[in-house]
């Protein structure tokens, strides 16, 4: 693919978010894009919002379950950044009007005291500079038609962020009687489990998550930052939503986090 051409799918893919419409994945034009090349479009992607006003708050991890990573072929997790403008509070709203075909998934989100640079970051880096964790849910929205796509397509389009609510509970790590690794998750829709697991889920342990974010970032010459927030990817399966959907996500020790979900 050439420079230019990295701006264009960027623009494409953030009409496409805009006009809440899905379209067809860029590898149908683009086949031999390669990760790299995808993550150059998704940080035009990430310029474009930014010059337009918004904020990046923290960033995801996507796939980090060993079974999605197996399903999609690949050795390692992505991710994408999380902007202010697609953060909702804990009981608050999100409107399928905004959105494509939203899925959701109960993830624990990392809240950063201190900076982490790669590229050899370790699990015990992370929890010693971890000032809080909380529960969240992901709201994810692939802007390709029928959430298909290949591992650069779902790069390239900002690993599918959409919304993320942020539970209201924060807990030390100190303060937990367990390991983040054996935290169990149930996610409820409309008071019906429809998903659950544990913290392991997310390769091996949350911590990880964000150690692998770290080393990824610095691939590029970025670090995360105090303050930060993270996603470390969603203990459990994602589930299609629909208007009228309360979805409540509840995690051991940590608390609760819930939406509604309207027109
Ligand atoms: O794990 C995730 O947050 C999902 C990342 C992108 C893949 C998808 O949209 O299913
Ligand atoms: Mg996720």
């Amino acid at each position: 693919m050439k420079d230019h051409s990295y701006l264009a799918v960027a623009e494409f893919l953030n009409e496409a978010e805009q006009e809440k419409r899905e379209v067809i994945r860029i590898t149908e034009d683009y086949p031999d894009l390669s990760v790299e090349e995808s993550y150059k479009i998704q940080e035009e992607l990430i310029n474009m919002k930014v010059n337009s006003g918004h904020r990046i708050i923290g960033s995801k991890m996507g796939l980090t379950s060993h079974a999605k990573m197996k399903q999609m072929n690949v050795e390692e997790p992505l991710y994408g950044y999380i902007f202010d403008y697609m953060v909702v509070p804990s009981g608050g709203e999100i409107h399928m009007s905004e959105l494509i075909h939203p899925k959701v998934e109960v993830e624990i989100a990392f809240i950063l005291g201190e900076d982490l640079e790669g590229p050899e970051v370790t699990r015990t880096q992370v929890l010693s500079a971890t000032k809080y964790v909380t529960p969240a849910l992901e709201i994810i929205d692939s802007r390709y038609k029928d959430f298909k796509f290949t591992l650069p397509d779902v790069i390239a389009d900002n690993a599918s962020s959409s919304r993320v609510v942020i539970g209201n509970t924060l807990t030390s790590l100190n303060s937990l009687n367990i390991d983040l690794d054996l935290v169990g998750a149930t996610l409820y829709i409309n008071g019906e489990v429809k998903a659950c697991g544990a913290g392991a889920a997310v390769l091996d342990h949350p911590a990880n998550s964000v150690a692998v974010l770290a080393n990824m970032l610095a691939r590029k010459g970025e670090k995360l930052k105090a303050g930060d927030i993270i996603l470390t990817g969603g203990i459990t399966e994602a589930i299609m939503l629909s208007v009228g959907d309360t979805v409540s996500g509840q995690l051991d020790q940590l608390g609760d986090v819930s939406l509604t979900v309207k027109e």
